[in-house]
């Protein structure tokens, strides 16, 4: 039985809905300290549950007779740099709560999160590899590789078989996203529909890895599919699908709404996306488990622009 924490966020909900179709709904517990989500209402069981207080995930996971965790809560980049020890405190104590009781009640699979805010301007900006210089400067990004380190850790050392995708951003239209730096790519599609215009915090020519939600949940579960003996990664995958520009993506939302228009006002989180890469390299996720990414970014935004 898989429960899955945070299950109210932009990923959580539709790995929720995805986790459901494919195991029915019964057998994944949702859970998150908001109040259920209008979109997993009815869908299946749910419970409020503060994955910092590591004896009520204990207790939860032996009643509920749990065998997976995915931990999908954290605090994002541009979040994270407005109140750094909480948003360090949240990822990792969330993190090392959940690997313990892993290891504790011998748990089947854990699923956790990593992201390309883990590489720094000191890694390579281009086809970004799995090995490579990891400097974060952001805490959400330093979180995430200590993460990493730890995942790694509790793998080799006692066994638990803890799988981790270095997601880029992630752009969707069912949950809103909570606090990111590529979460202009969304907002756009929004402001675009209801106004026709749209002043981007990022400026024009900022490059950044990005994939639409669909593909994203697909790698998750093809990841947690695997046999583990073609797991070669314990820390996380570094994971691609397209890589744009917010004059791209404008370009190609103008040629659905003509008389779209784009404006440029870079905050604060223009040096968060300044230090992280501008694309990304896959290939041990598509060479270790069959990974391929199927959206492109004329192909999300019809979807996108046809569902919002
Ligand atoms: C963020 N959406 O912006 C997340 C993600 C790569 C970006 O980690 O913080």
């Amino acid at each position: 039985k898989i429960l899955l924490i945070g299950a109210c966020g932009q990923i959580g909900v539709e790995l929720t809905l995805a986790l459901r179709k494919m195991y029915g709904d019964a057998n994944v517990l949702a859970s998150d300290l908001r109040e259920e989500h209008d979109l997993l209402k009815g869908t299946g069981p749910y419970v409020s549950l503060d994955v910092m207080n590591k004896e009520m995930l204990h207790v939860l996971v032996i009643r509920h007779n749990i065998t997976q965790i995915y931990l999908l809560a954290a605090i994002l980049s541009a979040t994270g740099e407005k109140n750094p020890l909480l948003a360090w405190h949240i990822n990792m104590q969330s993190l090392l709560n959940v690997l313990d009781i892993a290891k504790e009640e011998n748990l089947d699979k854990i699923y956790w999160p990593s992201s390309i805010a883990v590489f720094g301007p000191n890694s390579p900006a281009m086809d970004t590899p799995q090995h490579t210089i990891i400097e974060p400067t952001t805490i959400y990004g330093i979180s995430k590789f200590a993460g990493e380190r730890w995942c790694e850790y509790y793998n080799h050392r006692f066994g638990v078989d803890v799988r981790s995708l270095r997601y880029p951003g992630l752009i969707s239209y069912k949950s809103a996203p909570g606090g990111g730096t590529t979460d202009y790519a969304i907002e756009i599609f929004h402001e675009a529909k209801e106004h026709k215009k749209y002043t981007s915090f990022l400026a024009e020519n900022t490059y950044l890895p990005m994939m639409y939600m669909p593909d994203a949940i697909r790698a998750t579960i093809e990841l947690m599919e695997s046999d583990a003996s073609k797991i070669s990664v314990r820390s996380a995958y570094n994971l691609s699908g397209m890589s744009f520009s917010p004059k791209e993506i404008a370009a190609e939302i103008k040629q659905h709404i003509p008389a779209f228009t784009i404006a440029y006002e870079p905050d604060y989180r223009q040096q968060i996306a300044d230090g992280w890469p501008d694309s990304i390299d896959d290939s041990l996720a598509r060479n270790d488990w069959g990974w391929k990414h199927e959206f492109d970014l004329s192909k999300m935004t019809a979807d996108m622009l046809a569902n919002i």
